[in-house]
């Protein structure tokens, strides 16, 4: 086969969507294809995730409505720190609505997340209505947007002929969809990517039908692009030399992929 292209090669690509030209890069420069997902419940701890792990992350991805003292000085305090350490936001809110709702549930409401996610991801589910909704608000902002192609919990539904009619609907919508959620990857078009939750070192479960692969397994193997990573990290004594670890092997799994 073809000699595969790294990060930075498919950020320098003509029909590379913008967002997704940022994120490549970044990950080129920082040596990074880390998100750490930071799944806590206030907002202190949220804030000295980004300072402390920010260094070493691609992406920051938020469960903004389990937070339990959210207001939106963290939402700009969050955005310095992402301008800061430079990397990027993701609000993994999995919209999954008519077109209108996402709308106002994407720029409006408490948490008024168009100001301050770069990335959102939403379920196909609804058919393509859900991207015209949330294209009207975060196209101008030059935001993007990821499907959810599959899920790592067991049983997920987002399987087979579900999957591939994702890849058709984000590829027809390459003005505001950059890539994907899944387990590996499942569009050979350069200019997305793929990111995949459910990693830790140790594969498992986590006894809610959360399941498990490794960082090699999912970038090497796998062929995906980005690791998110939640409680391998934050479980740990010492987070900073656990996201240590985890970048250390994503991209060492992303160079011996390159190699082979
Ligand atoms: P964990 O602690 O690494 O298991 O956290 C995984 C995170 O990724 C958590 O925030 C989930 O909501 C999120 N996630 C997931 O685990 N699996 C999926 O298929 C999707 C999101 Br989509």
């Amino acid at each position: 086969s073809c000699k595969e292209l790294g990060y930075g090669a498919r950020a320098g690509l003509s029909d590379t969507y913008p967002l997704a030209a940022r994120l490549l890069k970044i990950m080129e420069d920082k040596k990074s294809n880390l998100c750490v997902s930071a799944d806590v419940t206030r907002s202190e701890e949220l804030l000295e995730i980004a300072v402390t792990l920010g260094p070493l992350i691609c992406v920051l991805k938020t469960h903004v409505d389990i937070l339990q003292d959210f207001t939106s000085d963290v939402a700009s305090n969050l955005k310095e720190l992402a301008t800061k350490h430079n990397f990027l936001i993701f609000e993994d809110r999995k919209f999954a609505d008519i077109g209108n709702t996402v709308k106002h549930q994407y720029e409006g409401g408490l948490y008024r997340i168009s100001s301050w996610a770069h990335i959102i991801n939403a379920h196909a589910l609804p058919g393509p209505g859900v991207l015209q909704g949330l294209g009207a608000v975060g196209k101008p902002l030059g935001h993007g947007c990821l499907l959810i192609a599959q899920m790592s919990s067991q049983g997920s539904l987002a399987t087979g002929d579900y999957t591939q009619a994702v890849v058709k609907m984000a590829e027809d919508h390459s003005d505001f969809v950059f890539g994907f959620i899944s387990g590996s990857k499942i569009s050979d078009k350069p200019g997305l990517v793929h990111m995949t939750p459910g990693v830790q070192m140790q594969t498992g479960g986590d006894g809610l039908g959360q399941q498990y692969s490794s960082p090699e397994d999912v970038i090497c193997t796998k062929g995906s692009d980005i690791i998110i990573v939640g409680r391998g990290i934050l479980a740990s004594p010492d987070r900073l030399r656990a996201a240590e670890e985890y970048r250390t092997a994503g991209w060492e799994s992303y160079l011996k992929r390159l190699s082979q």
